[in-house]
């Protein structure tokens, strides 16, 4: 299968699903056009991403999902300048941002299951990691991370504050379907795993919990900041404070 057939399908569902509409907030969109990234279900850095430095051992490979895989689809849904320019102000997160990333995740959650249906009506079979009931988080670590099968499947790389960065930036939210159809790989354009972020720190003035510093971000901070931020927005939450305002808002920085 041709990868441009992929990227029509995944881009007329985000342009035509009513769930990326939030009319209770007047918000028009939550994301704009997708980037599409493929990987070879072969690829070996998937069996890479089982080092203990890396995910861990827990990390399942494509096969270790669907046995006959062929291909991985991963996709990045950036969000809209609304959403982005939002979150630049203050020290809580958006209204904007909180729909986005709850409202957000059930439209990313509906086209997983969009694309699972595409491909089965097509003949092939296909899932989704983050719908299937063997997904697991274990010590803030899943055995399928998105933004690790992102990096495989040539869209970007990591950062100082471990977001992922594409060619649209990091403000966003990633996700992807295993299928036993075979397409073209995704170049990877890049070698190191943090290559498209500068190092410039303007991330770490955001940060309102001090998580990030010149050597990283501590997830327990970040967290709990996180996680505390449903006291106030229950049922939503978020922060994302390091993905706005910051030059890899929307962009590459370099
Ligand atoms: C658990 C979790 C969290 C935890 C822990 C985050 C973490 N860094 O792991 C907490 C609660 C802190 C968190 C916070 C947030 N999260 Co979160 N979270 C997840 C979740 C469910 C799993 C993450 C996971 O498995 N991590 C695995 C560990 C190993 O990742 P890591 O430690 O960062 O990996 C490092 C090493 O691998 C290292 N490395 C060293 N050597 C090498 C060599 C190679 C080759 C490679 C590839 C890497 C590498 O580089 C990495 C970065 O430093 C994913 C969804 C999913 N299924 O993937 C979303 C996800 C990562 N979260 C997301 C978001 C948006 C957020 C928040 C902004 C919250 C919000 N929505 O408001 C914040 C801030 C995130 C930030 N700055 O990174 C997005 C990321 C979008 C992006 N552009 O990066 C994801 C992918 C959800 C989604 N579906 O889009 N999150
Ligand atoms: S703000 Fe600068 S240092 Fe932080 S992740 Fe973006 S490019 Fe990297
Ligand atoms: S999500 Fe918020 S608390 Fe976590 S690192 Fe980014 S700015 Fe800091």
């Amino acid at each position: 299968m041709e990868l441009q057939t992929i990227e029509q399908a995944v881009t007329e569902f985000i342009i035509r699903t009513p769930l990326n509409v939030v009319p209770e907030i007047e918000l028009d969109k939550i994301y704009d056009r997708p980037l599409i990234g493929v990987a070879s279900a072969e690829d070996g850095l998937f069996e890479t991403l089982k080092a203990d430095n890396i995910v861990g051992p827990h990390h399942l490979t494509p096969r270790k999902w669907l046995p006959a895989a062929q291909s991985v689809i991963s996709w990045f849904l950036p969000f809209s300048q609304a959403v982005r320019e939002a979150n630049r102000q203050g020290e809580l997160p958006a209204t904007e941002w909180l729909y986005a990333r709850i409202e957000g995740e059930m439209v990313n959650n509906a086209l997983r299951k969009f694309l699972v249906e595409w491909f089965q009506a097509a003949g092939y079979q296909a899932i989704a990691p983050g719908l299937d009931e063997r997904f697991a988080v274990v010590s803030r670590k899943s055995n399928w991370s998105e933004r690790h099968v992102a990096y495989v499947a040539g869209l970007g790389t990591f950062s100082l504050n471990r977001s992922f960065i594409t060619k649209a930036g990091a403000a966003g939210r990633l996700g992807s379907v295993i299928v036993t159809t075979n397409i073209t790989p995704t170049l990877r354009a890049y070698q190191a795993y943090d290559e498209y972020c500068s190092k410039c720190g303007a991330c770490i003035k955001r940060c309102p919990a001090r998580a990030i510093d010149d050597s990283g971000k501590n997830n327990d901070i970040c967290a709990k900041f996180v996680d505390g931020t449903a006291l106030r927005f229950k049922p939503r939450y978020g922060c994302g404070k390091c993905q706005t305002g910051v030059p890899c808002e929307a962009a590459v920085p370099i």
